[in-house]
Order: structure tokens, then C-alpha cells, then sequence
């Protein structure tokens, strides 16, 4: 067992307080300063208070003592390989009918063409997600990914949400088998080079969003399940939360506990202790709650946050979750087009909140084709470590019009971080610096 055990304060001593500050954050200061998980009820209060500052800074306090002046970024291509989904998600604009204008597929030598093209960029990441596409069978993605395996080895394969996986149970006639079948696709997606799972498809997690918006795709409970079997078998995993729709902030705050107790259940599983709480087995929650089932055997609180925390590291004996990336609605083109979208304000409270309340993710990412590469400077400086890559080609959100063509060199990427005051950091998908010759291209990890 790795017990995490607190270290002496070593952060400089609290300023006095600034015109404006918020008294009511107080008792959250000391839980952060004390590395203690912090309560839905100072959740809520995050989201409420009009003292941002307090808050913004209080994630950057947790950043820094995680990551110190370190942003990342990668060098990765996204990867749509299909827009044709048997669902109709409200939210999504993506998605198209068998028939309807635009809808596409790729062959099996565009994939590879992709791949090829990928490592020419000197991409070391292939991130790839698709529609619940009707009649593939489940030897097309076992094909995929062996045919980019074959066209470009170093590639770190991250593919298919929790929402494909269990299509791919039902499409491999596993569907019946529950979790042990969820575990026998993904095994088989290993075998094919699959490396790690997106963090899509979580949207969130609470049943009354769930059947006015997406209803018909996986519940919480199944996207929890794929996560936790991926994580059995040695692979990590992202996490997202797709906001600003018809949920309410209440239920986002649900949305992270539910996202810290399952990745609680990972950590205890590889080796952490329970960490410092002044109520380490309290507030378990009950299934009349709205909680999940399969968070029933929560062992208690894993504050990586703490200070002295140790991270985990990617050759750990499983798999856990790396990241979380808040996702903000986009609402055009899509059926709730006539909701406004989330706020700059709000985009940026909810990715600082995300860091103070997920207090066992190693990471949290600013998606800068969601959030704009302008925002995602900001967030840097605000909770965030990482804004994801260079993209290249992305079908799902369109941040400019209707082109898929979003891309930002590495040059981009750092000149940004820079100027938010970090340093710039290329790492692979599992977080491990890597090593580039400008000159060649040529990379290799740093263990
Ligand atoms: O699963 C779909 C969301 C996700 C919209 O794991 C929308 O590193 C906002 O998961 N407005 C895909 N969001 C993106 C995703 C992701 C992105 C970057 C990095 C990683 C990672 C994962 O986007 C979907 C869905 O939840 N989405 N439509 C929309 N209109």
C-alpha cells in the first residue's frame, strides 16, 4: 500500500484578505491547504460565491503544488471514423442518419492513410471516436487499430468512449454478458494495439438530464463499469463532463463526486491508501441518492492533492484515470440550439471547481478547441495543466464555422503556455515527457 501521509506545510503563509474576499471560503482555504477532500455542500459553495478570485487561486495553488509551472501539451491527430450513430443525442451535431447529407465512413486504407500521416507530423498520439455506427461489424475496429498498429508502431492508440465500447459488447454479441463481456471486447481491442480510452461520452452523470437529453445512450452506471474494466486490465483513462446544457450546477458538483469515488476505487486498487479526511467513511452515498451501483464498494477517500501526495505513475498495476476535461456545450447546429452556451466565466469556474473538487485526477485539461486557445491560457493559469494538442482534423465541435481542418502547430502551443507563464512540456498520452529532435522529428519517451 503507498500510504499517503501529509508533509509539513511548506506553502508560503496566507495573505490577509483581499477587498471582495468572500468569508463563507475560509473553511475550504484550510481543507486545501490541509490536502482534505472538500464536501458537495463547498462544491455548491464554489459555484455560488461571486469571490472567483479566491477561488481561481485556490486552483492554482493545487495546481502548482501538483505540477509546479509545468503545462502540458502533445503532439496527436484526432481521428473521426464514422459520423453515422444509431442514437440522436439532443446536444450533438455531429452525429448523421445512414442517408442524410454528410454522413461518412472511412475505409480501412483512409485509416492507414491517417496513420501514415500522423507520424509524418511526428504525432505520437491517434485519438479516435466514433458514432454507434449500425451495421460495422466488430472486425472493422479490430481491423483499425491493426492496421495503424502495422502503419506506425510508436502511435499511442487512445480510442472508442465508454458509449462505443458497449455498442461494440452488443455488435460482437457480448451485449448480454455484462461486465465480463465489457471486459473480453476490450480485451480483444488490446490485443488489436487499443492503449487507453477518451474520457468522452460521460456528459452527466444524473438520470433526469440523462432522459431529457441523451436518452438511449449507456447510463452512468455502464460508462462508470467500462472505465472501471479498463482500468482491471492495465489501462488509464480520461474523464469528461459535457455542461452548460439543461443540467444545473448541483448536478455537475454530482457529476465530479461520482467521477472521485470511482477513480478512489482505482487508486485503492493499485496500491493508495485512504487518505487524511476528518470523515474518511462518511457521506457514503445510498442508490436513493442517484448514485451509481457499482461505487457501492467506495473504500473511502484518495487525496492525490495533498501535500507530499505522490502521482501515480503510468507502469502502476493498473490502470486509473488521468485526466478531466470539462467540456462546455456548443450549442449550434444541434437540437438545443437555442440554448445559450456557457460563459467565459462560467467555463472558467467550472474547470476550477473541477480541480479542487476531483481532487484524485493527476490532471485537468482546457481543450483548447473547446475552449479556445485564448481560454485555455487563462485556464493555465487557473486549475488547468494541460490543453490537449495539435488536433489537426475535428468534427465533433467546430469552434470556426463548418471546418473540421482545427489545428495548432506546436509553435502555438507553446508560444501560448509561455505567454501564460509556464513552461511548455511535450508529453505522451500517459503523461511522460518526451524527448523531440526539432531538427528530425525523431522522439522517444522519458520514463
Ligand atoms: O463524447 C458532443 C462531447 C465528446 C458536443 O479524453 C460535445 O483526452 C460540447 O471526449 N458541445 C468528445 N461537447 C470529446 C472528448 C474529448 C476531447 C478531448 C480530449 C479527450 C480526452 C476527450 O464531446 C463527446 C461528447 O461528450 N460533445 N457534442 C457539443 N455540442
Amino acid at each position: 500500500m503507498t500510504t499517503i501521509t501529509t508533509t509539513p506545510r511548506t506553502e508560503p503563509s496566507r495573505p490577509a484578505p483581499k477587498p471582495g474576499f468572500d468569508p463563507r471560503l475560509a473553511p475550504i482555504i484550510d481543507k486545501v491547504d490541509q490536502g482534505e477532500r472538500l464536501s458537495i455542500e463547498d462544491g455548491m459553495l464554489l459555484y455560488e460565491t461571486p469571490d472567483i478570485w479566491t477561488l481561481c487561486e485556490l486552483a492554482d495553488r493545487v495546481r502548482r503544488r501538483l505540477h509546479g509551472d509545468v503545462a502540458y501539451y502533445n503532439i496527436n491527430r484526432h481521428l473521426n471514423y464514422s459520423n453515422i450513430c444509431a442514437l440522436s443525442c439532443k446536444f450533438c451535431a455531429f452525429h448523421r442518419k445512414k442517408d442524410q447529407d454528410g454522413a461518412y465512413e472511412h475505409s480501412v486504407e483512409q485509416i492507414r492513410e491517417e496513420a501514415h500521416k500522423a507520424v509524418a507530423s511526428g504525432a505520437t498520439e491517434m485519438h479516435i471516436v466514433g458514432g454507434l455506427h449500425p451495421w460495422l461489424k466488430f472486425d472493422y475496429y479490430t481491423t483499425m487499430l491493426r492496421t495503424i498498429r502495422e502503419a506506425a508502431p510508436a502511435l499511442h492508440i487512445k480510442a472508442f468512449t465508454a458509449v462505443e465500447i458497449v455498442h461494440l459488447a452488443k455488435v460482437s454479441k457480448r451485449g448480454k454478458q455484462g461486465y465480463e463481456g465489457i471486459k473480453s471486447v476490450l480485451q480483444d481491442l488490446i490485443d488489436a494495439g487499443l492503449g487507453s480510452l477518451p474520457g468522452g461520452g460521460a456528459e452527466v452523470f444524473d438520470d433526469r438530464v440523462h432522459d431529457e437529453v441523451f436518452k438511449g445512450k449507456i447510463r452512468s452506471t455502464q460508462w462508470l463499469d467500462v472505465h472501471k474494466a479498463a482500468h482491471e486490465l492495465g489501462l488509464n483513462s480520461n474523464a469528461t463532463m459535457l455542461y452548460g446544457h439543461v443540467d444545473q450546477r448541483a448536478e455537475r458538483i454530482k457529476h465530479m463526486d461520482i467521477l472521485r469515488r470511482a477513480q478512489d476505487i482505482a487508486l485503492h486498487r493499485i496500491g493508495y491508501d485512504i487518505a487524511l479526511s476528518r470523515d474518511p467513511k462518511g457521506s457514503a452515498p445510498t442508490n436513493d441518492q442517484g448514485y451509481p451501483d457499482c461505487i457501492r464498494d467506495w473504500p473511502g477517500p484518495v487525496v492525490l492533492t495533498q501535500p507530499g501526495a505522490q502521482l501515480p505513475k503510468p507502469d502502476a498495476s493498473g490502470g486509473y484515470h488521468q485526466t478531466i476535461i470539462p467540456l462546455p456545450f456548443f450549442p449550434d447546429e444541434s437540437e438545443l440550439e437555442h440554448l445559450p452556451a456557457p460563459t467565459g466565466l462560467e467555463n472558467l469556474r467550472t474547470l476550477a471547481i473541477c480541480r479542487l473538487m476531483l481532487d484524485n485526477f493527476p490532471h485537468v485539461k482546457a481543450f483548447w478547441i473547446m475552449q479556445t486557445l485564448e481560454m485555455a491560457q487563462f485556464m493555465l493559469q487557473n486549475g488547468a495543466d494541460d490543453i490537449d494538442g495539435t488536433v489537426v482534423w475535428y468534427d465533433i465541435t467546430k469552434l470556426e464555422g463548418p471546418t473540421t481542418h482545427q489545428e495548432a502547430s506546436v509553435a502555438d502551443l507553446q508560444r501560448a503556455i509561455r505567454e501564460a507563464g509556464f513552461t511548455p512540456v511535450e508529453r505522451d498520452t500517459l503523461y511522460r515527457p518526451v524527448e523531440r529532435n526539432m531538427q528530425t522529428g525523431a522522439w522517444r519517451v522519458i520514463s
